[in-house]
């Protein structure tokens, strides 16, 4: 076992500038140091509710695309310094790149091109012995637990009690493999020592739980409730159920995580999280949890029976930060331009794998139900059934297949992630008579509310829309209007000599 060091400090990612070997921020502190110089952090210092108002305040400030996330530095009820930071990503394609150690002011393609690399590496963890991890300043062991100290918060009018963890991360156990797994998934306060944990049908930690209740064992579980955006983003993502994301964090991060052993449970947990809890779910152990306001922007199932999880012990740093993720309509849903990047990326792996050709980009639009519902794969055509294949799986590999309901393919010209372009491209390449196939009973959830009764959404559908141009005319189609590269890189180089303001667009199609 490999003693860490902890407390050193590691040069932060800061800055605009080139592509290169960055360094993702160590921890949650060193992520608020290099955003906020960016005016990507906006703190509120006028004393706040827990229940409603910072879900308010968020969900209203959020309406703008690129809208800092909130640090809320004074929660009614909670001790001073204890402080809340809600959608630590939200909208903005810069703080997404510099939690995974990219540069800022890539364009959100460029960075899920960095990401399809970058999610494929793993560096396993080191543990230590914590005896200097920021993440043991406090504790709170056995009687001594009452997690009401912490800015646990009703996000939505109608959710079914305080949320304590959202933007979390879960760690657990497979009792027969041993490795460690990695989820975000909603907790709910039930009382000082108790947190209902949902989990949907399928999820790594519920196959834990359920597989230790085959064995007459409880399943122990560590949360992390002030989590680092790296472990946030990795623990929101499907990766292969037999390896842990720990590893693959690692590989984000370009160096192992950090972990101390468990005081209480035989699992570690991050050295520098802000607040880590360790737990217990006792043989058959439920209790009625929920409602929550969803990703897809509204009520998911109503309350029902989820794990009961008993809180054996709390640490935290000094002045500790609960994170928080709104789930919303866009712009104010923490889920979506996480999933936009994330699982573009993957979807663009999985059709690598399959050996797709002229793949030039795949994006999931976040407005779409927290960038679950809508995919774009933009392609060079290059044989006949080439644009539908490209379609047909894109809908259906295991990165892009669950929930999404629309998937368009578009030619290589176009922007998939400007929706402009992708609008444009329906209205003038797409004959709605020939281009759109359905698939039917596939992979949904029943928390879209689309279908009723309830009990048939896990089965939905979905339309395959063709905006290509026709393959059979490819040569003779109706030529696109573009400007000349010369004449494109002329008026972009005298841009600011022209008294035009930024900088000049990047465009996806000129005339070469
Ligand atoms: C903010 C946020 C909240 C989430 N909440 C839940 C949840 O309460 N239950 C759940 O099953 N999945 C939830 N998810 C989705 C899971 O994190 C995602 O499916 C992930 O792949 C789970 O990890 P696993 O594949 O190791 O099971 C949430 C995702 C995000 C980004
Ligand atoms: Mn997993």
């Amino acid at each position: 076992m490999e003693e860490m060091s902890v407390g050193v400090p590691t040069p932060v990612a800061r800055t605009t500038g080139v592509a290169g070997n960055r360094v993702a921020p160590r921890d949650l502190r060193e992520w608020i140091m290099a955003v906020e110089p960016l005016g990507q952090l906006q703190r509120i210092k006028e004393e706040v509710e827990r229940d409603e108002e910072m879900g308010a305040i968020t969900y209203m400030a959020h309406q703008t695309i690129n809208a800092p996330a909130l640090l809320f530095e004074r929660i009614r009820g909670c001790p001073p310094g204890f402080e809340s930071l809600w959608n630590l990503i939200g909208s903005s394609v810069d703080r997404f790149a510099i939690s995974v150690g990219e540069p800022t002011g890539l364009t959100v393609m460029d960075l899920i091109q960095r990401c399809k690399t970058k999610f494929s590496r793993a560096i396993p963890p080191v543990i230590g012995d914590g005896q200097n991890a920021p993440v043991n300043a406090h504790h709170m062991i056995g009687d001594e637990v009452d997690i009401s100290i912490f800015p646990a918060a009703r996000h939505w009018p109608g959710d079914g009690g305080p949320y304590i963890g959202t933007a979390d991360a879960v760690i657990t156990r497979d009792p027969d493999a041993g490795w460690l797994n990695v989820g975000c998934y909603r907790q709910m306060v039930h009382d000082r020592n108790h947190v209902g944990l949902y989990l949907s049908p399928g999820k790594d930690a519920r196959l834990h739980i359920e597989r230790c209740w085959s064995r007459n064992e409880p399943c122990e579980v560590i949360a992390v409730w002030g989590v680092d955006p790296a472990m946030f983003i990795a623990a929101s993502q499907t990766f292969p159920k037999t390896v842990s994301e720990l590893d693959f964090i690692g590989g984000i991060l370009g160096r192992p995580v950090e972990l101390v052993k468990g005081q209480v449970v035989n699992l570690p947990y991050p050295a520098r999280a802000e607040i880590v809890m360790e737990g217990r779910i006792d043989l058959d152990a439920m209790k009625l949890e929920g409602p929550f306001g969803e990703f897809t922007g509204y009520y998911g199932r109503p309350e029902d029976l989820a794990f009961l999880v008993e809180v054996k012990a709390v640490h935290y740093r000094d002045n500790p930060i609960l994170t928080h993720a709104l789930m919303a309509d866009y712009p104010a849903n923490e889920c979506s331009l996480l999933y936009s990047i994330a699982r573009s990326a993957r979807i663009w792996n999985d059709l690598d794998k399959l050996g797709m050709p002229g793949i030039k980009g795949v994006y999931c639009h976040p407005a779409a139900a927290g960038g679950f519902a809508l995919t774009v794969v933009s392609l060079e055509q290059r044989f006949p059934g080439h644009a539908p294949q490209a379609l047909a799986l894109a809908a259906q590999v295991p990165g892009g297949a669950y929930f999404s309901k629309w998937i368009i393919a578009v030619d290589d010209d176009v922007d998939p992630s400007n929706i402009n372009q992708v609008l444009w491209a329906m209205a003038t390449r797409c004959h709605p008579a020939e281009d759109i196939d359905i698939l039917r009973q596939t992979w949904s959830t029943w928390l879209d509310p689309s279908q009723n009764p309830p009990e048939e959404r896990p089965y939905g559908s979905k339309a395959l829309i063709n905006a290509c141009m026709e393959h059979r005319y490819l040569k003779s189609f109706s030529k696109r209007t573009r400007l000349r590269r010369a004449v494109y890189e002329e008026v972009a180089a005298k841009w600011q000599t022209l008294g035009l303001a930024g900088t000049p667009p990047k465009l996806w199609a000129l005339e070469e």
